[in-house]
């Protein structure tokens, strides 16, 4: 299995709730690397370019106030299929689809506040780590 580098963060809700510590475990527990992480507060410019795929969705204005509402811990994760390895830890995207099991299954209710980024492919990986770590 290729090793690969993706983007994962722990966003404001997740920091506010005291869960990046759990999020990192988890995803060390599984048997991911920490490669680079920072803790931060995203700026407007770097929130948008970030959700950029999302520039024309209703929810989007909400998306960049909730992203920039407070710090996040940004992190490059390595390891065998880490990009959809990440994935699964996080679980669907809507956390009541969410498995149980899985970060946002376990830890969230709602679709706006759901704890953790991950990149989706191997490309937004690149792209991503270039704009938080470049
Ligand atoms: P993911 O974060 O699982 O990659 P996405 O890229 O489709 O999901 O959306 C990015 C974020 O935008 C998502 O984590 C939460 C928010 N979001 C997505 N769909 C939404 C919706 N219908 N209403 C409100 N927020 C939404
Ligand atoms: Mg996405």
């Amino acid at each position: 299995m290729p090793v690969q580098r993706t983007f994962v963060m722990v966003k404001p809700d997740g920091v506010r709730r005291r869960l990046s510590g759990e999020v990192i475990r988890r995803i060390e527990a599984k048997g991911y690397e920490v490669d680079q992480m920072k803790l931060f507060t995203i700026d407007e410019d770097l929130a948008t370019r970030h959700y950029a795929e999302h520039t024309d969705k209703p929810f989007f204005s909400e998306l960049v106030l909730f992203i920039t509402s407070g710090p996040v811990v940004a992190m490059a994760i390595r390891g065998p299929e880490a990009v959809l390895g990440c994935r699964q830890i996080m679980g669907a995207t809507n956390p009541l689809e969410a498995a149980p099991g899985s970060i946002r299954g376990d830890f969230a209710t709602e679709i706006g506040e759901n704890i953790v980024h991950g990149s989706d492919s191997p490309e937004s990986a690149e792209r991503e780590l270039g704009l938080f770590f470049g």
